[in-house]
């Protein structure tokens, strides 16, 4: 410690000028210290005092996340996102937690996804958006009755063994529509710009392509629907992914608050879309149905203590002895006082 004194003496005036102004005292030590600790607990709302009281965040959890999203329209479509192609809106992701182990600042955990909603936007045909429809995208049924199903597995680390400390968990990655080669970073299947063949013909990759939801299509069923009215509706299969990185303060053995950095992307690699009552074939989707913009910063998560420990809400409605996520869906407004 005293070793570092020096350093961050010579940092703290070069790096926070304007902080350090309005500090009051002339003795730089307690500025440092100041600034210091202004660092370590500025996770999310200034004012958790890391505490002496251990934190046990041994249970079930409940999550959830607000990810801030820019739905854009891809160009050259039929269908074009109102007023402007590029509409910011927010998906949620709610989550089931179960932390079975931590060990000291280390912690072991299973996750599971409850829902993932994404936002209504406005779509018309006429340029001037004279006649808009509400458009909805959505994770098809098949998947959505799985998904509470599917562990995964991962881990978390503290930034201490008091109540305050950070949390970093490891990314949460979920891949769907393709093999078990396609994990966060490699290329999902696409379809070749400009091929108007059969999907095995124009998807490159389409050898990793799976039918991870069993319902008879290739890849994972997201849904596309309007109301009023049917401007557009279908389904397109397709290889989805979401990684999400949670990073935050654990204020307490029972709520942890914070960012998520969030990605989510997916590849169309077949359709059936009826545009104004038509068919539509896939090549000519990709340019009707919005994609995704996310910024990395900026999405915020919640979790909260699901199974009356430590003064948290017990979830489990029916005493079976385990929250599940129909339990958690059932009481989601825990999250609203968490709503940025
Ligand atoms: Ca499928
Ligand atoms: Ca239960």
């Amino acid at each position: 410690m005293a070793k570092k004194a020096p350093l961050l003496l010579f940092l703290v005036p070069a790096g926070l000028a304007g902080a350090s102004a309005c500090s009051s005292g002339a003795d730089p030590r307690p500025d440092v210290s100041d600034a210091v600790e202004a660092e370590g607990s500025d996770g999310t709302d200034g004012g958790c005092e890391p505490g002496d009281e251990p934190l046990d965040l041994l249970g079930t959890w409940a999550a959830r996340a607000w990810v801030d999203v820019y739905m854009v329209t891809p160009g050259g479509g039929i269908v074009h996102l109102c007023p402007d192609p590029r509409v910011y809106g927010v998906s949620l992701i709610t989550l089931r937690v179960r932390v079975y182990e931590q060990t000291g600042t280390a912690v072991r955990h299973v996750f599971n996804v409850c829902r993932l909603q994404m936002p209504l936007v406005e779509a018309a045909i006429d340029p001037l958006c004279a006649s808009t429809v509400g458009m909805q995208l959505a994770i098809g049924r098949p998947l959505t009755q799985q998904w509470p199903d599917i562990d995964y597995p991962g881990g978390a680390v503290l930034g201490g063994t008091g109540t305050c400390s950070t949390y970093v968990a490891d990314p949460l990655v979920a891949v769907f529509g393709t093999d078990e080669t396609i994990g966060a970073t490699e290329t999902l299947p696409t379809w070749r710009s400009g091929c108007e063949s059969d999907p095995p013909t124009c998807v490159d990759g389409w050898e990793h392509v799976v039918d991870s939801d069993g319902d008879g299509h290739p890849g994972v069923t997201l849904t596309v629907t309007s109301e009023p009215g049917d401007l557009i509706v279908g389904e397109a299969y397709t290889a989805y992914r979401t990684v999400d990185l949670l990073r935050g303060v654990a204020r307490s053995s029972s709520l942890i608050l914070g960012e998520v950095e969030p990605e989510m992307d997916y590849q169309i690699i077949d359709s059936d879309v009826l545009v104004g009552g038509g068919p539509l074939p896939p090549q000519l989707v990709r340019d009707n149905i919005p994609i995704f913009e996310i910024p990395r910063a900026g999405s915020t998560f919640v979790l909260l203590r699901a199974d009356g420990r430590y003064g948290a809400d017990d979830l489990d409605a029916d005493g079976s002895g385990e929250v599940t996520c129909d339990e958690i869906l059932a009481a989601e407004s825990i999250f609203a006082p968490y709503q940025p």
